[in-house]
């Protein structure tokens, strides 16, 4: 991304720190709303939500799909990367251009200008679900970041430390923002409260989010 387009993208974005490492972009992906939710149908069309199981054997309560060269399955055998979609054997959708260049602009902001993701999770959470507390290390590159976006309703994101024990700040995640983060906050805990119940104009009774990672 050219330089002084960087520089005025930062100027009109406002940013807060959560932690060193990650940054909370409020409303970043407010402009891209619509072309997510069309994307989002497109890809569910060919690669369907499911709840995958954990290794344990129990189902999530989230339901996931992904776009991109590489999508994040879980089943007994572990959680993985995989470049075909399990349920189908094709494989996963493309990535939209628009998410790529939604993701790659706000690494960009928060200081990540050489993110390259290859992978797109969408996970959609209906009331009740939640996301256990848990760490993202099925990466293989520990120096990029990830980009997450919420969509739909609100969130209680919780962030933690690098160990299980730290205790777990509670962050309200609205619809359209978006969480940078890297660096020393890379392998922090963090984990989704249950979805509080509720309609949203755009996204109906349900709250999504997309992470982009760079996994190979
Ligand atoms: C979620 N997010 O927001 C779940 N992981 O629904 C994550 O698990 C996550 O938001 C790594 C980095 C950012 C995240
Ligand atoms: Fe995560």
């Amino acid at each position: 991304m050219e330089a002084s387009w960087i520089v005025a993208m930062r100027l009109f974005t406002e940013l807060k720190e959560i932690a060193p490492g990650a940054v909370l972009l409020p409303g970043f992906a407010l402009s891209a709303a619509l072309t997510l939710r069309d994307g989002i149908r497109v890809i569910a069309k060919e690669a369907p939500f499911r709840r995958m199981s954990t290794p344990g054997g129990l189902p999530m309560s989230v339901s996931m799909t992904n776009c991109g060269p590489l999508g994040w399955v879980t089943d007994r055998a572990g959680y993985r990367y995989s470049a075909v979609d399990p349920v189908s054997g094709r494989p996963w959708p493309a990535m939209p251009e628009g998410f790529r260049s939604l993701a790659v602009s706000a690494a960009t902001v928060a200081g990540f200008a050489e993110f390259a993701p290859d992978a797109c999770l969408i996970n959609r959470y209906a009331p009740g679900a939640k996301m256990s507390p848990h760490q993202d290390k099925d990466e293989r590159d520990m120096q990029q970041p990830i980009v997450s976006v919420s969509l739909g309703l609100p969130a209680v994101f919780q962030f933690g430390g690098l160990t299980r024990s730290e205790t777990l700040e509670r962050i309200p995640l609205e619809d359209c923002d978006v969480v940078v983060w890297g660096g020393p906050a890379r392998l922090r805990y963090h984990g989704i409260l249950p979805l509080k119940m509720g309609n949203h104009p755009v996204f109906g009774p349900y709250r999504y989010n997309l992470t982009f990672r760079a996994a190979a």
